[in-house]
């Protein structure tokens, strides 16, 4: 087994998969990233809020421009990954945690919190991947090797719910979990458990969270993604979060350990700051000693990708201006499928960009609490505390719940007596919570409420040598239970796709062909629906759906987006992939300026002014031509190409550099073209090299247009001049032969 990932090799999933029955997790616990208190200095920039940079990872394409950095934001950053195939999430966890993730956070299967028990082996799952212990250990085991690759810890996290709740924290005790979400109302509203059972599960459960260290996030942000006005819930929204840490802190659990599951709960175009800013304080307010997980609004999103996205950077900007000490990513495709691996990557960029650009945002800004949002606070506040008020006088929690107090949709004191009502005597696995005998004795640690231990006994487990939470060598690992629903039979079958050679794209799953093709359609949407699926048929994608719809004017057409499967595979030895170009030594280069006396003409062509690109290949500050000697005649920008060939002939130049950045209607192709046309008529084609770059230019235009190297995005100086050495020696040799 390798301990080691190369950054440029694909990580072996069937290797973590062997040897499983061996593994136990070197470490236990929630880590938070490390955060220098003077802040952090970057390519001469000082940023006031953000971590320890990252020893390998995916910066933003902007960085390419500020020296490549990749500011790493302060809280913990997660990503939603569960695409049903959990070897598939292995590679979608090592991209997500490049680009910045470093709480990995898996949705468990449809259903999973049905299940009276704990699932074993790796069979596929639906909405999720079913949490099991090969799973979770190949995970972990993955995200080991991930995190030392990048060089941050991963926070590996899933779900601690229904009624087998207390089983899945010891399993994920033992399996090194780092974080669950942990909350009895859960099950409680929305998996109907009876509501006493449910509390003594919680218990049980967040009294071994806490011996494992596991950090909990709790499940009020569901009541705010069930209520259709998400705004009118805030009161209890806060009562929930209330509920929740009280009866953790009860447990015995450290207030470090929980987390508030916080949600702006509105979104555009409403007035949005008016309800969240106001949310977001009084809950930091009142939870102060607490931590806080914020996610973003989800509930408004359908299918428009961008909307998301600008809804996110909103709900974070809230985030940055209250505070967050997990700030968690939602995939902008929330609203139309189970995440996509570029989507999870998506949430995880636009969380990154936003909190570098508003780095310190409170030293800049400070909220204005003399104004009406201190008047909004208390307000809620005070409906909280009349929440709460109420429900103790309706008889308390129980009775509160068997009376519909909860995800009541009116903003409270109002009622609209649509809440969820549970009934006390009712519900799965009612009359199943039986009193412990008074000599109750459980040989195991991180038990919960009356244990019995023998005089002299400190630890429980010492009465039968160790329990599973200490002595991993204990636990009964099963490897599989249906061997034909199993990742190694999946793994299978996509191998040639992940390490053959053939190629697909892939959006949900290895080899899976899936493709999102993007059309404007000049109609409007009945016909846009149908024209779309039309022309994605005739493009060869097979069972083409439209994802998404947005009419940009009734009549005049609609963005539409269709997805659809690939029905082919590319062979990866057949493709022919350019040479890398191995510049020549600087040395060589120079010497050969020196030799040559080289000298260009150079100019934007054409009607275009665009010239900071050419002189970025020209002047000496920015690496450029100069800098190796060569001279060079500009001649500034909108130039007529046949003013680019006079000047070269009458100056004696040896090369010929035009810009061209504009590239409407093919306008940069026809001014290459006409170069070398140009440079043959007047008989000097074989005499100057000839070069040009721009925006859209491309190293293969070269060969189209005629001319002798074109360069794109990204071209410097060394590069131009590389290009006109080849040439000029090439043209020496010839003419030797
Ligand atoms: Co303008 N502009 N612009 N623009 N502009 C953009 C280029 C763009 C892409 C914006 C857009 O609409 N999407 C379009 C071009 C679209 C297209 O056809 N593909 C555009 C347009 C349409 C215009 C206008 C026509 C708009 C209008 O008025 N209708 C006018 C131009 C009018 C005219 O030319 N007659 C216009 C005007 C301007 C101003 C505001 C004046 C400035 C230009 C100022 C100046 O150069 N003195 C301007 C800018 C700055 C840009 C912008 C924002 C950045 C370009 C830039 O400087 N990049 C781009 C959008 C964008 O790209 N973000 C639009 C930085 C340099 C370093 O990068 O140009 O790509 P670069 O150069 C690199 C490589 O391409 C290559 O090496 C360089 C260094 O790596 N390279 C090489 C470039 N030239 C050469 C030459 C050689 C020989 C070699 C080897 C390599």
């Amino acid at each position: 087994m390798t301990d080691k990932l190369d950054p440029n090799t694909k990580i072996n999933v069937e290797e973590i998969l062997e040897d499983l029955e061996n593994y136990h997790p070197p470490r236990k616990g929630w880590t938070w990233r490390t955060v220098p208190e003077g802040g952090v200095d970057m390519a001469g920039f000082h940023f006031r809020n953000m971590s320890e940079p990252l020893k390998n990872s995916v910066p933003m394409p902007t960085a390419k421009y500020f020296e490549g950095i990749d500011p790493q934001p302060a809280p913990v950053i997660t990503s939603e990954i569960a695409s049903g195939h959990f070897e598939d999430d292995i590679r979608r966890m090592r991209m997500a945690a490049w680009n910045g993730a470093d709480h990995i956070m898996v949705i468990r299967t449809t259903g999973q919190s049905h299940i009276d028990g704990l699932m074993e082996g790796t069979p596929e799952g639906i909405g999720g991947v079913p949490i099991t212990r090969k799973q979770l250990r190949a995970s972990r085991k993955a995200c080991d090797l991930i995190e030392d690759e990048v060089g941050r810890p991963i926070n590996f996290h899933s779900y601690v719910s229904g009624v087998a709740g207390p089983e899945v924290a010891v399993l994920f005790a033992e399996e090194g979990v780092n974080g669950a979400h942990q909350d009895p109302q859960y099950n409680v509203l929305y998996r109907n458990i009876n509501a006493y059972r449910s509390y003594v599960d919680a218990g049980e459960a967040k009294k071994v969270m806490t011996g494992a260290r596991i950090f909990q996030i709790d499940g009020a942000h569901n009541a705010n993604a069930t209520a259709r006005q998400g705004w009118k819930v805030m009161p209890e929204l806060m009562v929930q979060h209330g509920l929740n840490s009280a009866f953790s802190v009860m447990v015995g659990m450290p207030k470090d350990l929980i987390g508030l599951s916080t949600v702006p709960p509105s979104a555009p175009p409403t007035p949005k700051l008016w309800f969240d800013l106001p949310y977001a304080v009084a809950l930091r307010d009142f939870f102060s000693e607490y931590k806080m997980r914020a996610q973003q609004n989800t509930r408004y999103i359908e299918s428009d990708i961008n909307e998301a996205i600008r809804l996110h950077v909103i709900d974070t900007m809230i985030s940055m201006l209250t505070s967050a000490d997990i700030q968690s990513t939602i995939t902008p495709d929330e609203g139309r499928n189970l995440p996509w691996h570029y989507n999870s990557v998506r949430g995880v960029q636009t969380v990154k960009q936003t909190w570098a650009a508003l780095d310190g945002i409170k030293e800049l800004l400070t909220l204005n609490r003399e104004g009406p949002l201190g008047g909004m606070v208390r307000d809620l506040k005070e409906r909280a505390i009349g929440f709460l008020t109420e429900m103790l006088h309706a008889g308390g929690y129980f009775a509160a719940v068997e009376q519909g107090f909860f995800v009541d949709s009116a903003e409270f004191p109002e009622r609209n007596h649509d809440g969820i009502a549970r009934d006390g005597d009712g519900g799965i696995s009612v009359g199943t919570v039986i009193e412990r005998d008074p000599d109750y004795l459980a040989p195991v640690c991180d038990h919960f409420g009356n244990n019995n231990l023998p005089a002299g006994v400190d630890k429980a487990c010492d009465l039968v040598g160790g329990c599973t939470l200490c002595d991993p060598e204990k636990i009964v690992y099963i490897d599989e239970l249906d061997p034909e629903d199993s990742a190694h039979k999946r793994l299978e079958r996509t191998r040639e796709y992940r390490s053959g050679n053939l190629l697909r794209p892939e959006a949900e799953w290895a080899g899976d062909g899936v493709a999102l093709v993007e059309l404007m359609i000049p109609e409007r949407a009945e016909i846009a629906v149908e024209a779309a699926l039309e022309m994605a048929k005739r493009m060869g994608l097979s069972d083409p759906e439209v994802v998404n719809l947005q009419v940009l004017q009734p009549a005049e057409g609609c963005f539409v987006e269709v997805k659809g499967h690939v029905g082919f595979d590319v062979d990866k030895t057949e493709l022919t992939i350019p040479e890398k170009i191995e510049l020549l030594p600087e040395e060589e280069l120079r010497q050969f300026v020196t030799d040559h006396e080289i000298t260009v003409v150079a100019g934007t062509v054409g009607e275009d002014e665009h010239s900071v690109g050419m002189r970025e290949i020209l002047d000496i500050k920015h690496g450029g031509l100069e800098k190796y000697g060569v001279k060079y005649h500009y001649l500034g920008t909108s130039v007529p190409v046949e003013k680019m060939v006079d000047a070269a002939i009458e100056s004696g130049s040896d090369a010929i550099l035009i810009s061209t950045v504009i590239s409407h209607n093919e306008v940069h192709r026809t001014m290459m073209k006409k170069l070398a046309e140009l440079t043959k008529e007047r008989g000097i084609r074989d005499e100057k090299v000839l070069i040009a770059g721009g925006t859209q230019v491309s190293r293969d235009m070269a060969a189209e247009t005629g001319l002798d190297a074109t360069f794109g995005r990204g071209t410097k100086g060394i590069d131009v001049l590389d290009a006109i050495v080849r040439t000029m020696r090439g043209r020496e040799q010839e003419k030797v032969g």
